[in-house]
C-alpha cells in the first residue's frame, strides 16, 4: 500500500513490525527521493496500533541504519579461534567473501556433512527473530526437510502454555484485544503488559475509567503491577496452587456457573474433588499470600462481570508451568466469563489464523531426503547437551557437526549458556548464522551471511494479540548485500541441485500458499476466505472473518458451541493426559529449583532472568539508544533488603551471583521490585559483561511439565559481595 505523503518526493509505505511481540504492529514507513526511510510510525487505520509504536520500534531507523550492521557474507580467516569477539574487531577474523564463494562453499560442505555423518548431523536453530509468516518458516523448512537435517523441536518460548491450553480448549483462540475495553474485572497473571504488550494498555486504561480493576499477579513489581489496583507478588513457581485454591473457594461458596459448566464443560466434578485438596491456608503457605487474600481474589474475580484474563507466558516458563497455564485457564470456565463480551481469557490468539503450513514447510519433502523418513527430533532447550553429546532427547542419533542459525541468537537466549558456549566453541562444528549484527553467535560462526530488517522484505503476518491479517510491503532497498530468509534458502536449495518446483516460488506466491488462495482467487481458509491479495495491497490490515464486524457481530470464543477438544467440551479433566499415563487434573507440585528444592539449601534464592522493558529479548541490546532507555534496570540484580542485608550488601554494591552452572558479577538494586527470596535480572548480550556471559549464564536445561520447555524462571542462585 503506498499513501500519498506531504510532500511528493516522500512515499509512505505500509509494514507490519516483524518483532516477537503479540502486538504486530502496522507501521509506516516514510521513503525519500534517494530511497531512504526516514520516518516510521503507528498505523492510525490500524484499531490495535493505533497510531502509536513502542520505545523500541519507535527508534528502530537506529537498528535499520546502525553503522555496524553487517553488509557483506562473512568467512571465519583460517586458524582463527571460535569465542567472543571484542565489539567492533569482528573484522580481525573474519574476511568478506562474494555470495557466490559462501553459498557453493556451505552447500558444498553440508553436503560433505551429510554425507560422512548422515543429515541428522545437521542442526537447524532458528527462532523468532522474526514472526512474518514467510521470514519466520518457509523455503528455510522445505530446505531442510528436503537435506534429512535434523528437526528442531521449537520449545523455547511458549510450548508449555501451548499445550496446556490446548488441552483445555483445543485451540489457541482467546478473547478479542480491543473487548478488553468492556471488562470490569482484569487480571493480569504472569503477563508483563506494560512493558510487553504495550498496544493492550490503552484498552485497560480504558476499561478502568469505566470503573474496572486491574489485578497483576507477578513475584515482580513490573510497571503493569505497579500501575495495578492490586499487586500480588506471588512466589515463582506457585500459580497451580493458587489457581487451584481459588477454584476451592468459588466451589465452596457457590459461586461457579453451573448453567455454563453444565453446557460447555468437561469434567467438572473431577475437578471439584481435587479442587477441594486446596485450602486457602495450604495455598497461603505456597504462594506467599495470606489466606484471606486467596480468598478475596476468588470472590473478585467470580463475583464480577466480565472479568478478562489476561494470562500470558511468564507463567508457563517454570518446572511445572504447563500445569500452572492450564489450571488458570480453566478459571473462566468455571465462572463462565467466556458468556459475556469483555470477559474470558487471552493467552494468544494465533490459532484463529491457520495460515496453511502444509504448503509452506511442505514436510513431506522429508521423503525424497537421503533420509526417506521425518527426521529425528532437537530440542531446543537442550541446545547445550546436543551440542556437548550429551544427548539430543527424545531421540538419539549423530552427534550434531553443522549447526545452521538464523532468526535466533542462541549465544545469549538458550538456557544453560556456559554448556552452549563450549558447544558453540568446538572447531569440529561448521556453523553458519544469517543475521544482521555481530551477536553472542556470529563469534562462533564459520561463516556468516547478511539478513534483512522487516523494512527491506516482503511478508504475510498475523499476530498472537490480535485478529487481524497484514501485508508488509518491501519499503527499502537492503543495504549492501544484505538477504531475506526466504532467497537464502532458495539459494542453497538450488546449490544442493534439489529439483522441487517449489525452491523456486517467489515470496508472492509463498503469500498466497500461506492464505491458501487457490487458482481462482479465493482463500480455502473459513478465517480467510474474504482475503484476497490485492483488498491487502490495499488496505494492509484485514480482519479475520470471525472477527469482521465487532459492532453486528461480536467474536466471543467459547461462548457457546462445540470445542475443538476430544469432548467437545472445555475439558477440565483430560483423558488424554490420563491415557499417556499422567495426571489428568492439575496439581500443585514445587519444582526442584525452588525453596522447596534439595538445591535450596546452597543456592536458596530463586532467580528470575526476567526480560528487559526495552529490549526484544537480545535484540536491541547493543544500541546505544536503547541501552540508554534500559539503564535503570540493565546490569542490575534486584533484591529484597532482607536478602541483602545478611549477606553485608547495600544498594549499588558489586555482586556476584552463581550457582553450579555459572556466575555473573551484576551491581545490586534493592528498589522493592521483588519479594524477599527473590532476585532479578534482565537478558542482555552476554559479550556486554565483563564474564561475557548473561542471565542464562544461570539458567538450566530443565524442562517443563508440559510441552519440553525452557524453565527460565525456575532457578536457584547464592549472591555473594563481589
Ligand atoms: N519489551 C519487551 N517485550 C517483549 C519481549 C521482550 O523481551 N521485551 N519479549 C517478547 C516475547 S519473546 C514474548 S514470549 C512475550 C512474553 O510476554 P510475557 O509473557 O509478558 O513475558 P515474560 O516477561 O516472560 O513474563 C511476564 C511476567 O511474568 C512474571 N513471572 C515470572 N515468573 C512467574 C511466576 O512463576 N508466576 C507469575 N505469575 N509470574 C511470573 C515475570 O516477572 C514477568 O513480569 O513478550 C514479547 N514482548
Ligand atoms: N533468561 C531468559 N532467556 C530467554 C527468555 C527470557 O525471558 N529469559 N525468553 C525466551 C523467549 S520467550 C524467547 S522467544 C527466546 C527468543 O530468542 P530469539 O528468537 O533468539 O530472539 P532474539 O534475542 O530477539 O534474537 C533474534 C535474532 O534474530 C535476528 N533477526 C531478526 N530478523 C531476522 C531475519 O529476518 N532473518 C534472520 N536470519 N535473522 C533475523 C536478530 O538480529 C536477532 O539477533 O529467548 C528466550 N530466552
Ligand atoms: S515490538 Fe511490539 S509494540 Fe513494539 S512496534 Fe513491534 S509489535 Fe509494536
Ligand atoms: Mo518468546
Amino acid at each position: 500500500m503506498s499513501h500519498a505523503a506531504t510532500s511528493p518526493a516522500l512515499r509512505v509505505i505500509h509494514t507490519v513490525c516483524s518483532h516477537d511481540c503479540p502486538d504486530s504492529c502496522g507501521v509506516l514507513v516514510t521513503v525519500n527521493a534517494e530511497g531512504r526511510a526516514v520516518k516510521v510510525q503507528g498505523d492510525p487505520a490500524h484499531p490495535f496500533t493505533q497510531g502509536f509504536l513502542c520505545g523500541k520500534v519507535a527508534k528502530y531507523l537506529d537498528r535499520v541504519y546502525a553503522p555496524e550492521r553487517i553488509l557483506y557474507p562473512l568467512k571465519r580467516k583460517p586458524g582463527a579461534p571460535k569465542g567472543p569477539q571484542p565489539r567492533g574487531r569482528e573484522h580481525d577474523v573474519f574476511e568478506r567473501v562474494s555470495w557466490d564463494e559462501a553459498l557453493d562453499a556451505i552447500a558444498a560442505r553440508l553436503k560433505q556433512i551429510a554425507d560422512t555423518h548422515g543429515p541428522e548431523s545437521i542442526l537447524p536453530y532458528s527462532y523468532a527473530g522474526t514472526i512474518g509468516v514467510l521470514g519466520y518458516g518457509s523455503m528455510d523448512r522445505r530446505f531442510f526437510h528436503r537435506l534429512g537435517a535434523s528437526r528442531l523441536d521449537r520449545t523455547i518460548c511458549s510450548e508449555a502454555g501451548g499445550v496446556a491450553w490446548n488441552l483445555v480448549y483445543g485451540r489457541k483462540l482467546g478473547m478479542v484485544s480491543e473487548d478488553f475495553r468492556l471488562a470490569r474485572l482484569i487480571l493480569a497473571w504472569g503477563a508483563n503488559i506494560h512493558g510487553n504488550n504495550i498496544h493492550l494498555w490503552p484498552m485497560i486504561e480504558q476499561a478502568r475509567r469505566n470503573g474496572a480493576r486491574l489485578i497483576v499477579i507477578d513475584p515482580y513489581r513490573t510497571r503493569t503491577a505497579a500501575l495495578a489496583d492490586w499487586h500480588i507478588p506471588i512466589r515463582p513457581g506457585t500459580d497451580a496452587a493458587l489457581a487451584l485454591g481459588m477454584m476451592h473457594v468459588i466451589l465452596n461458596e457457590g459461586l461457579e456457573d453451573r448453567a455454563y459448566i453444565a453446557a460447555m464443560t468437561h469434567g467438572s466434578e473431577q475437578l471439584a474433588e481435587r479442587a477441594r485438596e486446596y485450602t486457602p491456608e495450604r495455598v497461603a503457605a505456597w504462594t506467599g499470600m495470606t489466606a484471606a487474600e486467596v480468598e478475596q481474589l476468588a470472590r473478585e474475580y467470580a463475583t464480577t462481570q466480565p472479568a478478562a484474563l489476561r494470562m500470558n507466558y511468564g507463567v508457563q516458563r517454570c518446572e511445572n508451568g504447563g500445569t500452572a497455564a492450564r489450571a488458570i485457564a480453566m478459571l473462566p470456565a468455571l465462572t463462565g466469563a467466556w458468556k459475556y463480551r469483555g470477559g474470558g481469557a487471552q493467552l494468544s490468539t494465533s490459532g484463529g489464523f491457520a495460515w496453511n503450513r502444509q504448503a509452506l514447510d511442505r514436510p513431506d519433502l522429508a521423503l525424497a531426503s537421503p533420509l526417506g523418513r521425518p527426521a529425528r527430533l532437537v530440542n531446543m532447550s537442550n541446545l547445550g547437551r546436543a551440542l556437548t553429546g550429551l544427548g539430543t532427547t527424545p531421540h538419539d542419533g549423530p552427534p550434531v557437526k553443522a549447526l545452521f542459525v538464523y532468526n535466533s541468537n542462541p549465544g545469549a537466549v538458550a538456557p544453560n549458556q556456559n554448556a552452549v558456549r563450549r558447544g558453540l566453541a568446538r572447531q569440529d562444528l561448521f556453523t553458519v548464522v544469517h543475521e544482521l549484527f555481530f551477536t553472542d553467535t556470529t563469534d562462533y560462526a564459520d561463516y556468516i551471511l547478511p539478513a534483512t530488517t522487516f523494512l527491506e522484505h516482503t511478508d504475510v503476518q498475523g499476530a498472537y494479540g490480535h485478529y487481524f491479517v497484514q501485508l508488509s510491503r518491501q519499503a527499502i532497498e537492503p543495504p549492501g548485500e544484505a538477504r531475506p530468509n526466504v532467497w537464502l534458502f532458495g539459494q542453497l536449495a538450488q546449490r544442493m541441485g534439489f529439483p522441487e518446483a517449489c525452491f523456486r516460488d517467489t515470496p508472492e506466491e509463498m503469500i498466497r500458499q500461506a492464505l491458501g488462495i487457490g487458482p481462482d482467487g479465493r482463500s480455502t481458509n473459513p478465517a480467510m476466505e474474504h482475503i484476497t491479495l490485492e483488498d491487502l495491497e490495499e488496505q494492509g490490515h484485514i480482519p479475520l472473518a470471525f472477527h469482521c464486524d465487532p459492532a453486528q457481530q461480536p467474536f466471543q470464543p467459547y461462548a457457546s458451541g462445540t470445542v475443538p477438544t476430544p469432548s467437545g467440551k472445555i475439558e477440565f479433566y483430560s483423558e488424554e493426559l490420563a491415557a499417556a499415563g499422567l495426571d489428568p487434573l492439575p496439581a500443585f507440585h514445587p519444582a526442584e529449583e525452588s525453596r522447596w528444592g534439595k538445591a535450596a539449601a546452597r543456592y536458596p534464592l530463586e532467580f528470575l532472568s526476567r526480560k528487559a522493558d526495552n529490549y526484544m529479548n537480545s535484540t536491541f541490546a547493543h544500541l546505544e539508544g536503547h541501552r540508554k532507555m534500559e539503564a535503570r534496570c540493565g546490569g542490575l540484580l534486584e533484591m529484597h533488603a532482607d536478602d541483602a542485608r545478611p549477606r553485608g550488601i547495600a544498594d549499588g554494591d558489586p555482586v556476584r551471583v552463581f550457582n553450579d552452572r555459572g556466575s555473573l558479577r551484576l551491581l545490586a538494586r534493592i528498589n522493592g521490585s521483588v519479594p524477599r527470596g527473590v532476585v532479578a535480572a534482565r537478558l542482555d548480550w552476554a559479550k556486554l559483561h565483563p564474564d561475557g556471559g548473561n542471565v542464562n549464564a544461570l539458567t538450566s536445561e530443565r524442562l517443563t511439565d508440559l510441552g519440553a520447555g525452557a524453565t527460565f524462571y525456575s532457578v536457584l542462585v547464592e549472591v555473594a559481595r563481589a
